[in-house]
């Protein structure tokens, strides 16, 4: 199938991203397309559909903020939304603003060319079309694409394998089975817990442990609910301007001038509290080795309170990385569950994972049996899935040689070479280190009004300039190099994929001052960009 359909633009993903900019570009009356590889809309939340996926972002923030009538008629249930109540959410979004005629599902975009004689991309997908449009956006979100490691064996497991990234529709039932789970990050901690609760045997594989704060989810307190829709408005401009993308503001002094007795008990109140933001509870916890140790050192007390077999405990005391250098998990019951006896956990640090054999997992110096295993192991974050489209840009430049040292984008948005190409929480953005959903809108309003300044104007081509890219890639790395973030082997720097070149990709200075500095760049007719 070859058609000659043309558009204004193609948006590639239909998850939060996607689906507000398809909004926003009917609301400029432009014609868009929105390819979707899944078979409905959702995004990262159609494919993670684990069991306990839940954001850590709580219900009332983790949501749209562009629609007063949307944020009053929906009503969430829990403190934080679990996966299907935030893909009913996301399907009440598409049919509440008529977006589905503009979404072509099970459709993959494998290619897409930029042509500089007619400043017209050429987008190829799986389904064998080729259209043309005069500007791509990538809505391809920054944890889409799974990771399996190149274990051997791979193919010769004769049970059940699975990835926390790509869970079946219909559900999984551990009923009775002997379980292993490989990985212990955001989405291991969410899951370990509710495969233990049906599993026969639950093997857990820790290669690094991580920071974890309980999230004490429950129903929506009611009358807090009530007071949030009456303040919305107020709290959604709190939140634009803030650092994190969210309404509140953290600790205002240093973890370094209160007196031991007065920190326990501000960590204690943000502990009973629930939720991340205890990693805000002073100034300095990112920026300051010293400081961070207290609170590393409160919550490893807190993992000795809560599992009673101290050698298992103290493998679950992260030792070589500042809190929230590797982002910090929410959850529900992860440390308790090792109290269960159908659990054990194997560390796999001091004997890695060697590779699957057909009745189970080999380590270096064991081998596990199970029915099932279960790759928690992450995403080849922020560039895999721009990069798994064949992008090409000016002069035929692929973007793949031309990030091979690592992502280099001017605000997050564009790439000096890829004219009328823009990303949605690209490298460079401040995306996953706030509130998604407010960074999410942020970055499509930008798009979008860059896009009606162009129409407007009758221009035909947006690029970043060569050297605006330079010094905002020197920007995003010198803030990095103002925290400890470099102190991780973190999916932010790339280190979790073996052979990516390890820089720190998303911008640190906070969704506040980046919204600040892209307000900037527009209103100076779009400095940094040569338009023509
Ligand atoms: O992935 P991860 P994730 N052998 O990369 C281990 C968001 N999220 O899917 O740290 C053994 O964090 C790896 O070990 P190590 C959130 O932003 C949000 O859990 O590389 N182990 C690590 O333990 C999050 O940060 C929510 O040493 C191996 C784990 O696999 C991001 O998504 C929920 C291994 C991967 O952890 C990613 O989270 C879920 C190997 N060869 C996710 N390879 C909420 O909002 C990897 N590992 C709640």
């Amino acid at each position: 199938m070859n058609t000659t359909r043309e558009f204004d633009v193609v948006v590639v993903g239909a998850g939060f991203s996607g689906l507000y900019m398809l909004h926003r570009l009917r609301e400029l009356n432009l014609s868009a397309v929105v390819f979707e590889k899944g078979d409905g809309v959702g995004g990262t939340w159609y494919w993670n559909r684990y069991p306990g996926a839940r954001c850590d972002v709580e219900s009332p923030h983790y949501s749209y903020a562009f629609s007063p009538e949307l944020e009053q008629e929906w009503e969430w249930t829990e403190r934080y939304p679990s996966q299907p109540e935030i893909m009913s959410y996301l399907n009440h979004v598409a049919d509440r603003f008529g977006l589905r005629d503009g979404i072509e599902l099970e459709t993959e975009v494998t290619a897409a060319a930029f042509d500089d004689a007619a400043n017209r991309w050429s987008v190829s997908t799986d389904r064998g079309e080729t259209v043309k449009a005069k500007y791509v956006v990538m809505a391809t979100g920054c944890l889409s694409t799974g990771r399996v490691p190149e274990f051997d064996g791979l193919e010769s497991f004769a049970g059940e394998i699975y990835h926390t990234g790509s869970w079946p529709h219909q559900g999984v039932d551990f009923t009775g089975k002997r379980v292993g789970v490989i990985g212990t990050g955001s989405s291991g901690i969410q899951a370990i817990p509710e495969i233990a609760k049906k599993a026969k045997q639950l093997t857990v594989f820790q290669r690094t442990a991580s920071f974890s704060v309980p999230a004490r989810n429950a129903p929506l307190d009611q009358k807090e609910w009530k007071e949030i829709k009456a303040d919305y408005r107020s709290l959604r401009e709190l939140a634009r301007h803030s650092a994190t993308g969210l309404p509140f503001t953290g600790g205002t002094t240093s973890a370094l001038e209160a007196t031991p007795e007065e920190r326990k008990a501000n960590y204690e109140a943000h502990w009973g509290l629930g939720g991340f933001r205890i990693g805000a509870a002073y100034t300095d916890l990112i920026v300051n080795k010293q400081a961070n140790d207290t609170l590393a050192e409160f919550i490893h007390a807190k993992i000795d309170e809560q599992v009673k077999d101290p050698e298992t405990a103290e493998l679950l005391k992260p030792r070589d990385y500042p809190v929230s250098t590797k982002r910090i998990c929410v959850d529900t019951d992860y440390y308790a569950t090792y109290n269960r006896d159908n659990v054990s956990l194997v560390d796999v640090r001091s004997a890695p994972v060697v590779g699957l054999s057909e009745r189970g997992l080999k380590t270096e110096d064991a081998e596990y049996e199970f029915d099932a295993i279960v790759f928690a192991t992450g995403f080849d974050a922020m560039t895999g899935s721009m990069l798994k489209v064949d992008i090409t840009g000016s002069g035929g430049v692929s973007l793949r040689d031309k990030w091979a040292a690592g992502p280099r984008t001017y605000l997050g948005l564009s790439i000096s070479g890829f004219p009328n190409l823009f990303s949605v929480a690209g490298a460079g953005s401040p995306s996953v280190l706030t509130n998604m959903v407010t960074a999410i809108e942020q970055h499509v309003e930008w798009i979008s009004d860059h896009i009606a300044y162009l129409q407007e104007r009758g221009l035909s081509r947006s690029e970043a300039l060569p050297e605006a890219e330079d010094r905002w890639v020197d920007h995003v790395n010198e803030i990095a190099g103002m925290t400890l973030f470099n102190q991780a082997n973190s999916w932010y720097l790339g280190a979790n994929v073996p052979g990516k070149t390890r820089v720190f990709m998303p911008y640190a200075g906070g969704l506040g001052a980046y919204r600040a500095k892209c307000d900037e760049v527009a209103s100076a007719d779009y400095e940094g960009f040569a338009l023509s």
